[in-house]
């Protein structure tokens, strides 16, 4: 997998014999990406795709199973330049949740809770909202109201 800020995130699939094939893009160009990083997020066996953008939301590439089709899941917010990612279930809660290293923002955790389990509509606002919710800053002290928090006083 590879991203560039010019084509966004695209895949070269490997062939039998070692090489690869062409890159197949996977996500909208548009933004400006800057970091990849793959995980099962919603634990149905299939790998999907985590992309961080220059001042945009990062999203969510759901892999339908195949590798080739992926639905697009834009979460938190578009503060600042997520130039890294580590997943790893934090709260130890069974969820993976997805902590974004940011310049120009806060460092934030998203939790797997407010993550969707299952694919929603990407034009689903309610799943957005879902997804937002839960959205905490690592320094927030009252994770209860996070997203007033999540912004500097
Ligand atoms: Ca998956
Ligand atoms: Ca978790």
């Amino acid at each position: 997998m590879a991203i560039d800020e010019e084509r966004g995130a695209r895949v070269y699939y490997a062939r039998a014999n070692g090489t690869y094939r062409d890159a197949v893009p996977i996500d909208a160009v548009g933004g400006r990406p800057y970091v990849l990083v793959v995980a099962d997020m919603d634990a149905d066996g299939a790998v999907d795709v985590i992309v961080g953008y220059v001042r945009a939301q990062p999203v969510v590439l759901y892999n339908d199973g195949t590798g080739r089709a992926f639905e697009r899941v834009p979460f938190g917010d578009a503060d600042g330049s997520a130039y890294g990612f580590a997943i790893a279930d934090l709260d130890a809660d069974g969820t993976l949740d997805i902590a974004v290293a940011r310049s120009d923002a806060r460092n934030v955790v998203y939790f797997g809770t407010a993550l969707p389990v299952r694919k929603p509509m990407p034009s689903n606002p309610s799943a957005q909202q879902m997804i937002n919710r839960d959205a905490t800053s690592v320094a927030d002290e009252s994770p209860s109201n996070p997203m007033t928090d999540a912004r500097p006083s």
